[in-house]
């Protein structure tokens, strides 16, 4: 089983997109144990784009991600890393296939509505960025046998 960290990033909160874009995943069968709704510090910001510090976009990055609130999430199941970033779409939502959130929702890569972990190193860093252990919810799905053979 793999976890995900998936954030609505501040243009998703401003354009009242949060509970669209959780329904995607909530509906693909991913499985939600944690849930947080923050404003990112500079410093939480600039742990989590990390990689990216030495692009030329790392500064509209930090200042895009800090600049409103955002809702952390970690979604769990099997492949749940592929399968968040094929629901999320391509990073450039002009390049996102119809049908994904950014193909649907977004216009700009600097303003492409979600994050969504990459792999399964960097989940683990971003999901313990975020949340605790405890805040951490292990549940069983009611409906999972309809989703998971
Ligand atoms: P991802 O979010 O699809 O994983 P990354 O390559 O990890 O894409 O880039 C992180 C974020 O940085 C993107 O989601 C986007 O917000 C921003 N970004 C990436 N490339 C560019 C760019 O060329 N111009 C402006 N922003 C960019
Ligand atoms: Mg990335």
């Amino acid at each position: 089983m793999q976890r995900t960290l998936i954030l609505v990033k501040p243009d998703g909160v401003q354009r009242s997109l949060i509970g669209q874009i959780i329904s995607r995943f909530e509906q693909r069968g991913l499985k939600l144990v944690g849930m947080k709704f923050l404003q990112m510090s500079q410093a939480l910001a600039e742990q989590h784009y990390a990689v990216h510090a030495a692009r030329p976009f790392y500064q509209s990055l930090v200042s895009y991600i800090t600049s409103g609130p955002v809702v952390a999430m970690v979604w769990e199941g099997k492949d749940a890393i592929a399968a968040a970033r094929s629901t999320m779409g391509a990073t450039n939502p002009v390049a996102a296939a119809p049908g994904t959130i950014r193909g649907d929702l977004g216009m700009e890569i600097g303003r492409n509505l979600v994050h969504g972990s990459d792999s399964p190193e960097n989940a683990e860093k971003e999901v313990n960025l975020f949340f605790s252990e405890a805040e951490l919810v292990a549940w069983a799905r009611s409906a999972d046998p309809w989703i998971r053979e």
